[in-house]
């Protein structure tokens, strides 16, 4: 498998409790380089816009204002299998499912307050990084 880039971001239930640090020790204890960085806090139409996908869904509007609550941070992670390795270093979307040492186990509230999020697929990806990122700022 070779090197692939992930978006990464620490929610706000996260910034809240002072847990960046922690979580971003598990990602690079993982294996995985920040290679882009910053601290945001989202306007609605930022988060609408990214969660886009899950308009339809019950979740949405609390999803959107969850995460205009507080600041997060935004950050590209660069990799072997990097999107998968994400995935599996923050664990299921809910903590109840997620397994032991996962970042959403140890970390989560609930399934809405899970304080990570990673990119689903190669595409997805390249489309969360370009929205936050502008090439100027990914700099290894
Ligand atoms: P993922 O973050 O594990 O990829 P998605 O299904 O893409 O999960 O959902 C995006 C985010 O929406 C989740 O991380 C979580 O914050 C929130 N979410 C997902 N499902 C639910 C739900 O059933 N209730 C409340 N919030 C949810
Ligand atoms: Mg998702």
């Amino acid at each position: 498998m070779a090197s692939e880039r992930t978006l990464s971001i620490i929610k706000p239930d996260a910034t809240e409790r002072n847990l960046t640090g922690q979580i971003i020790a598990r990602l690079e204890g993982a294996g995985l380089r920040v290679i882009a960085q910053k601290r945001v806090w989202w306007k609605k139409k930022d988060a609408k816009k990214f969660y886009d996908v899950h308009k339809d869904q019950p979740f949405y509007k609390d999803l959107v204002a969850f995460m205009t609550s507080g600041p997060i941070v935004v950050q590209v992670l660069e990799g072997e299998d990097a999107i998968a390795k994400n995935r599996e270093v923050m664990g299921a979307t809910s903590p109840v499912d997620a397994a032991p040492g996962t970042i959403r186990k140890d970390f989560g509230v609930n399934i809405e307050r899970n304080s990570a999020h990673g990119s689903d697929s190669p595409e997805t990806a390249k489309k969360e990084i370009a929205f936050l990122f502008s090439k100027k700022e990914i700099v290894g």
